[in-house]
């Protein structure tokens, strides 16, 4: 009988389900943000954890419903580009200190009404340094990426048209300063574009912000936000040693199970 109690407690099916028990939660990482603006009262500016200028809202216009949002999601975070003396801006922190990661993936959904001074998205580090920044629409109809000290749009696939929502999915490499961007119209195609370079290299990121590139006081401008979810991955390598750690525990623990 002792035999076949070992056999059966250290069999490959419960391995299995050790592994995935161990590691399923450490590789789903930690999500820093997860906001859809429901929680916020319309007409007014998003709250914390944003920050915002004037121009900023949390509407529940008919154009703010996002078709990549849950069931009976109303509201978004719409940006208007009016006053020609500055640029509003939205940012939200991002506080990723203690974590051990390899990749931060940053997605929101994204809709502009009228392209008036290019809409943009900022991954900022410490002091403020731009990492990545992008403008989600110019002139041309096209994202472009600052990569360095040059914009590169990105022309191939994908031109992006008025009152059309898609989703901005970056998957992000802060040591070696690159990311890969996804971009999924909704209803129609999806573009990833890899090897993407930061505009700068930054140690840190501390806030994912939406502005425009310059104020416009003529026409204005004007976009919507919706479902901005940040996330860590962890580093494979940590995982690893956390599945080792809890094996020995385990190993351990049967071993003076069965010796009793
Ligand atoms: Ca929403």
């Amino acid at each position: 009988m002792k035999t076949n109690l070992n056999l059966r407690l250290f069999s490959p099916h419960l391995l299995s389900i050790l592994t995935i028990l161990t590691t399923g939660h450490l590789l789903s990482g930690s999500v820093l943000i997860d906001d859809d603006f429901e929680e916020y009262a319309a007409g007014g500016p998003p709250t914390s954890p944003w920050t915002s200028s004037s121009n900023i809202t949390v509407s529940s216009n008919v154009n703010a419903q996002s078709t990549f949002g849950p069931s009976g999601d109303t509201q978004g975070m719409r940006s208007r580009n009016l006053n020609g003396s500055f640029t509003p801006e939205a940012s939200v922190e991002i506080d990723s200190s203690g974590e051990s990661y390899s990749i931060l993936k940053i997605q929101f959904d994204y809709m502009f009404v009228t392209q008036q001074g290019n809409p943009q998205f900022i991954l900022e580090g410490d002091n403020g340094t731009n990492g990545i920044r992008m403008m989600l629409t110019t002139t041309n109809g096209y994202v472009s990426v600052r990569e360095g000290n040059s914009f590169n749009e990105l022309t191939g696939g994908m031109s992006l048209s008025a009152n059309n929502w898609y989703r901005f999915t970056q998957s992000i490499d802060i040591g070696s300063s690159t990311f890969s961007l996804t971009v999924e119209e909704f209803g129609g195609t999806t573009v990833t574009t890899p090897d993407l370079s930061f505009e700068n290299s930054i140690s840190n990121p501390t806030e994912a912000v939406f502005n425009y590139n310059a104020p416009i006081s003529s026409t204005g401008g004007e976009y919507f936000i919706d479902n901005v979810f940040i996330e860590t991955i962890p580093e494979p390598g940590s995982a690893s040693l956390y599945l080792g750690v809890m094996s020995v525990i385990v190993v351990t623990f049967l071993r003076r199970r069965n010796h009793r």
